[in-house]
């Protein structure tokens, strides 16, 4: 099982159709079984399937299995996927290679059916148990969202890859109102059903795949989006905050609205060489105060010219 609860994906990569599918059929009942022939093939379907296992060849031509196993460590953009090695060397300078290119065990060839499937089987469920841990330690307990922390490391991430790239990235900062209020009037318990609410409703709001949104403190919330102008930036900050009004949530309380609302900073940036996450964090925040001090329930967006409107 993968982390999901779906089943896992084991990714064999072999340059021997024959031990393919001998290894293919002793463990297929443990998971989706994908293969490659070569070992660039492999990187490049470990890139696409993100598998939960990879059993890898030694000796293949082209790129050996230990290179193969050295381009998963250090990419980046490859799923970090356990490596078994399956190889007719038994000796002890080969499994030491193998563990130092970032092997977690080997397989030696003749290839017995229950060896093979003890070693699959124990290394899915260490890998569904850390994908699970590596999940829980991302999100917010009381949302669900993402957590400042893996906010951060996207942010670091996304920032150096619009650079790359050469393209406009925003970000919105935004922050319940008169939120302090409603926990007076309503009590704290309700102020917390409240804020999953609201969660909620901005968590549901993404319409790409590469768009994060955390809880960014207490009922500060936070949205990176990647590839935006500020004519997209304008449109979000719009959409968000009549999302939110549109919930109409009571709040008795409020010297803004009868319901539930949220203020809006917004900043988009072309990251250069000299720019930083702060100054971009910084200035969708001086918009957010900008948007407190000029009547919240509406946005403001961080730029000369940019226009800033009510929703
Ligand atoms: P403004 O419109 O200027 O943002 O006013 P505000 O009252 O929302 O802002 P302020 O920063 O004064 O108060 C925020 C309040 O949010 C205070 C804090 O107790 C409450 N809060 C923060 N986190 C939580 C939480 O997890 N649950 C609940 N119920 N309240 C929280
Ligand atoms: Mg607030």
């Amino acid at each position: 099982m993968s982390a999901q609860g779906g089943e896992s994906t084991i990714l064999i990569i072999d340059d021997n159709a024959e031990t393919i599918q001998l290894l293919a059929a002793m463990v297929r009942d443990q998971g989706k079984i994908i293969f490659a022939m070569d070992g660039a093939a492999g990187l490049e379907m470990a890139r696409r399937q993100r598998p939960q296992l990879i059993l890898l060849d030694v000796e293949m031509h082209h790129m050996d299995g230990f290179e193969v196993c050295r381009r998963i460590a250090a990419d980046p953009d490859l799923p970090h996927s356990p490596v078994i090695f399956v190889t007719a060397h038994d000796s002890t300078e080969s499994e030491l290679a193998g563990l130092a290119a970032g092997a977690v065990d080997f397989i030696t060839k003749p290839l017995i059916a229950p060896v093979v499937q003890a070693r699959v089987r124990t290394h899915l469920r260490l890998q569904a148990a850390l994908q699970s841990l590596q999940g829980q330690a991302s999100r917010d307990g009381l949302t669900g969202l993402y957590n400042r922390r893996f906010f951060d490391e996207r942010m670091a991430e996304e920032f150096a890859r619009h650079q790359r790239q050469r393209d406009l990235m925003g970000v919105a900062l935004i922050d319940v109102d008169h939120f302090k209020l409603y926990n007076d009037h309503y009590g704290h318990q309700m102020g917390d059903t409240c804020l999953k609410a609201v969660a909620e409703a901005i968590g549901s709001g993404t319409r790409r795949p590469a768009e994060i949104v955390a809880r960014y403190g207490g009922e500060e919330f936070v949205v990176l989006l990647p590839n935006s102008d500020w004519a997209a930036l304008e449109h979000y900050g719009a959409w968000i905050c009549g999302r939110v009004a549109a919930l109409q949530l009571p709040h008795a309380a409020s010297l803004t609205a009868p319901h539930v609302s949220i203020s809006a900073g917004l900043s988009a940036i072309l990251p250069e060489p000299g720019s930083s996450i702060e100054m971009f964090l910084g200035q969708a925040d001086r918009a957010l105060y900008l948007a407190k001090q000029q009547g919240r329930n509406c946005y403001r967006v961080a730029a000369e010219g940019a226009g800033s409107h009510g929703p």
